[in-house]
């Protein structure tokens, strides 16, 4: 099983390079976005609770992700393994992956970390708020929000793979091209 994080703020360019990634590497697409917005989507009483959550820009609850996180793996555990998108958000949760890989006689192969100014991060959100209607890109005050949990929270979990020689940092800028073929070198050095 190849394991692949792609990290990086909020507008870095996660979903858009895994659809890319995907393509090439045969992995199976886990965004935590994706399946959080589903479940708005689906009308529930839990995904009323989510939105009011993410529309703000503010994170579910470790125990949420990690329970959705939990039940897509083992719906598709059979296949050449995952590229996750928007996980670990936190150190904690970061903690409870590698303790569910170990179950799973697995690991995490690689993190891969899109970097990105927070400048651009905030021009790609709010045009990105105006093509599709997001919530949560719609306004710069929660796009602040996100960036701000994101410097606070979210960053750290790249130390802690740092520290377990797994992180490859790689500029986020230029074109969607450039910065695929990026990852792919990245990519590449542990495989
Ligand atoms: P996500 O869906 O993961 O939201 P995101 O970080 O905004 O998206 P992404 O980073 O993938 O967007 P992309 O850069 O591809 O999460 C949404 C919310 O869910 C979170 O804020 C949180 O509330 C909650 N949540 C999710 N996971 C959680 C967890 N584990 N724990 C707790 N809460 C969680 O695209 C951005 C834009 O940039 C696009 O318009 C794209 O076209 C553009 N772009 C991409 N690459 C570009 C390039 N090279 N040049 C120019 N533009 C580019």
């Amino acid at each position: 099983m190849f394991n692949l994080i792609l990290f990086g703020p909020p507008g870095s360019g996660k979903g858009t390079q895994s659809k890319s990634i995907i393509e090439k590497y045969g992995v199976t697409h886990l965004s935590t976005g994706d399946l959080l917005r589903e479940e708005i989507a689906s009308g529930s009483e839990l995904g009323k609770k989510i939105s009011q959550m993410i529309d703000g820009g503010n994170f579910v609850t470790d125990e949420m992700a990690q329970e959705m996180v939990e039940n897509f793996i083992n719906k598709n555990k059979d296949g050449e393994g995952f590229i996750f998108d928007g996980f670990p958000r936190t150190v904690n949760q970061a903690d409870w992956l590698a303790n569910l890989f170990l179950k799973m006689n697995s690991k995490v192969s690689v993190v891969v970390s899109l970097e990105v100014d927070d400048e651009e991060l905030k021009k790609r959100l709010s045009d990105r708020g105006k093509q599709m209607g997001r919530p949560d890109d719609q306004n710069m005050d929660i796009i602040k929000n996100r960036l701000d949990i994101y410097r606070k929270i979210t960053e750290p979990v790249k130390e802690y793979y740092k520290n377990k020689n797994k992180l490859e940092s790689i500029a986020g800028i230029g074109s969607m091209q450039e910065v695929f073929d990026r990852i792919c070198t990245a990519i590449e050095k542990y495989k």
